[in-house]
């Protein structure tokens, strides 16, 4: 009964069309994410799959923190050499920089942008004479 629940709510509560996308930490042995800078729509999600090195990734603004799961949601987002997969969720537009707290800090070294696009209000039905 719960589950049902939860699962109504999600579906009303819920991003229309939200898409999944990956970022590659450490593609190639290299201190990188991949790709460099990406952009999604709100609501979207990114998971960023940790390939190889000792890394995580944390938002410039402190929005979030993962590695092994996320700080502050049962995880822990200190850097890990681990084939950590640790997925984050973007509600709100806007532009979101990241960084590995191992080989960079806000803005330099190994960092990331993830680019939030509002989500267009197009998805609207309508008749057409
Ligand atoms: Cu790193």
């Amino acid at each position: 009964m719960r589950r049902c629940l939860w699962g109504m709510l999600a579906l009303a509560a819920g991003p229309v069309d939200a898409a999944l996308h990956v970022v590659i930490v450490g593609a190639r042995g290299e201190l990188v994410y991949e790709p460099a800078t990406l952009t999604i729509r709100a609501g979207d999600s990114v998971r960023f799959v940790n390939v190889s090195g000792f890394h995580n990734v944390v938002a410039d603004d402190a929005s979030f923190r993962c590695a092994n799961g996320c700080d502050g949601l049962g995880g822990n987002g200190s850097p890990s050499n681990a084939q950590w997969i640790a997925t984050v969720v973007f509600g709100d537009p806007g532009t979101v920089g990241y960084y590995c707290e191992a080989h960079g800090a806000p803005g330099s070294g190994m960092v990331g942008t993830i680019v939030v696009e509002s989500t267009p209000v197009a998805l609207q039905s309508f008749d057409v004479e």
